[in-house]
């Protein structure tokens, strides 16, 4: 899982991990990302891993969630010292939404990732019957399970890139945000 660059020893600042069922649109959409500064992919390094450099020295890994329950202990490790969470969802898929809503509740209860700000990419609004931002807040209750953190639901269209900037640039706020916090209170604690 190395990643072999030049740029290799520039540390990586800001950890961010991608989640969602298979077919949410993943690797579609982290081959799409906008940002003109991915210098570094290391496509699949598992059957369902991936992960993506960019200059701004955010790390991104993905993984698929969901049915496989034997793989939750192995993507659960990678819950660790993260510092933001992309949720992504296929917004037409009405059933597989109550799927999502489960894994990511189960996500946000672990203890890895308290006050981690999440933002959830509500994918494939190209497509007829795609539910909106506010639907898909509520279906995933993230009023409820984001009240500790800074959280936000961005629709985006994989295929043509569509609200990707828009979404990964939330991401890096609130990331370098929560990376802050955690150094207040780090920098608090050592005082005492
Ligand atoms: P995953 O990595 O989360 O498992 P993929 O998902 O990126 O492999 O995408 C699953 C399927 O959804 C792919 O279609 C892909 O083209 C499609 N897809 C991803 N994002 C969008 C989107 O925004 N709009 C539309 N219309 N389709 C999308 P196939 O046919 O290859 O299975
Ligand atoms: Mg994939």
């Amino acid at each position: 899982m190395g990643l072999r660059n030049s740029k290799q020893s520039k540390a990586k600042q800001v950890q961010v991990l991608m989640l969602g069922l298979d077919s949410a649109g993943k690797s579609t959409l982290l081959y799409k990302l906008k940002f003109n500064d991915v210098f570094l992919t290391s496509p699949t390094i598992g059957f369902n891993v991936e992960m993506i450099e960019t200059r701004e020295n955010v790390a991104i890994t993905l993984w698929d969630v969901g049915g496989q329950h034997k793989m939750r202990s192995i993507w659960g490790d990678y819950l660790e010292n993260i510092h933001g969470l992309v949720f992504v969802v296929d917004s037409t898929d009405k059933q597989r939404l109550e799927e999502s809503k489960k894994e990511l509740e189960l996500i946000l209860r672990n203890d890895r990732t308290k006050n981690v700000p999440v933002v959830v990419l509500a994918n494939k609004q190209d497509l007829a019957g795609a539910l909106g931002a506010e639907e898909i807040t509520r279906k995933l209750n993230m009023k409820k399970h984001c009240y500790d953190r800074n959280w936000y639901v961005q629709p985006c269209c994989a295929i043509t890139g569509e609200g990707l900037s828009e979404a990964f640039r939330k991401v890096t706020t609130f990331a370098k945000s929560y990376m802050k916090s955690k150094q207040e209170a780090f920098a608090i604690f050592k005082q005492n």
